[in-house]
């Protein structure tokens, strides 16, 4: 009905607006205390910077220069703390592409903006294996398939936190999954990781002997993810629960479509019944090293990741590619706001607030007058 139709939609612009006058005022009021800290004589930048990661390689600062190979990166020839000092946020998914549209999502998302006629840069193009981009304090890397893929590049990225001495990072998994009794399109954000046995550790052959890592998630940043689900707006749900994670996507997860498969459907069925029963929400192939190796590094991880189909109705992924590329933003966005609402929107700071004088008056109507003149950072 045109009527509904149009209230719907004033409602909707009015939302924005609002969405967007909070983000110019929270820009304004950085930049406000931007202009407060210079005439202070930059005060906060002489306090000296440390790495908050615990329990790392007491032998790292002896690399000199350390050299994380897979990135095509070294301390030599790049300058970690300049280059990626002011990094809050590490979000990875499987491939490339997904993550390089990522980039360019999220810059958008929390404004920042690049000269039309540049593109990102690949940052990690020199190591040939995973790409890196950065859009502020955002860096977004692909990891390829599975634990031992995922596990290489997040050595190399809690080396270069390090080197950076990069403060509190938050790192999420974006990606997609087999769903456990949700529907198809589900948002699964997982509780904890656990293997194939149910056990919530990542095991690992160090000399040959069996180390079993603890694969915890970080239950609050798992809440605050959920929460940027609006359940008017956004038409999927969005759960938490369980993830195992395989290191195989067929026969590791129980299906009957592989080159090999040495047991029945009903075999299968128990096995997935028996993890639905188990709160297992998910079937995935990174978690168990992500959550191993972030929090060993006391970095706040999650993982969040769409299911593409739900396991207990069949193996094969017959949805149309439109769908499944509509469905894969869905982590995505409620990444973004997550960066957004943490960026512009601490709890520290009341967007309501008026700036305090003349100088920080001039900031503000300059950014809040015209958003295209807003004082966006350049992307790197
Ligand atoms: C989800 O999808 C990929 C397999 O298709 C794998 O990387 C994962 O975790
Ligand atoms: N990724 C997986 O690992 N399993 C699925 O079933 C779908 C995506």
């Amino acid at each position: 009905m045109p009527k509904s139709n149009c209230s719907d939609c004033t409602c909707r612009l009015a939302n924005e607006v609002g969405q967007l006058k909070a983000i110019v005022n929270a820009q304004s009021k950085t930049l406000a205390k931007l202009v407060r800290q210079m005439r202070e004589g930059c005060k906060k930048d002489e306090e000296p910077k440390e790495c908050t990661l615990c329990g790392l390689n007491p032998c790292l600062k002896c690399l000199q220069p350390d050299i994380l190979y897979h990135l095509g990166l070294d301390t030599e020839t790049t300058d970690f703390p300049k280059v990626f000092g002011d990094v809050r946020f590490v979000c990875m998914g499987g491939t490339p592409g997904r993550m390089e549209n990522f980039a360019y999502y999220v810059m958008q998302e929390i404004g920042l903006k690049i000269n039309a006629a540049t593109k990102l840069r690949d940052m990690a193009e020199a190591g040939k294996r995973f790409s890196l981009f950065k859009v502020g304090p955002v860096l977004c890397a692909s990891h390829g398939m599975g634990c031992p893929s995922i596990s290489i590049l997040l050595h190399e990225l809690i080396k270069m936190m390090y080197h950076a001495k990069c403060k509190d990072p938050v790192f999420i998994r974006i990606g997609t999954c087999g769903g456990i009794g949700v529907d198809p399109g589900t948002v699964v954000i997982s509780s904890e990781a656990v293997d194939g046995r149910l056990n919530p550790a990542h095991e690992i052959l160090v000399h040959g002997i069996s180390v079993q890592h603890a694969s915890q998630l970080d239950e609050g940043l798992a809440d605050e993810i959920k929460m940027c689900h609006d359940p008017d707006k956004d038409n999927f749900e969005t759960v938490i629960g369980r993830t195992l994670c395989a290191h195989d996507f067929y026969e590791g997860q129980s299906r009957l479509d592989g080159a090999f498969c040495e047991y029945t459907l009903e075999n299968k069925q128990t096995y997935l019944e028996q993890l639905q029963s188990q709160q297992v929400k998910n079937i995935e192939m990174e978690s168990l090293a992500f959550a191993a190796l972030t929090s060993r590094a006391n970095i706040r991880g999650a993982v969040v990741c769409v299911a593409i189909l739900n396991r207990l109705n069949g193996d094969q992924i017959k949805t149309p590619h439109e769908i499944l590329a509509k469905w894969e933003k869905r982590p995505q966005e409620l990444v973004a706001r997550y960066i957004r609402k943490t960026l512009y929107f601490n709890e520290n700071d009341s967007l309501s607030e008026e700036p305090e004088d003349e100088t920080d008056k001039r900031a503000s109507q300059g950014a809040a007058g015209d958003t295209q003149k807003a004082p966006a950072e350049e992307a790197e």
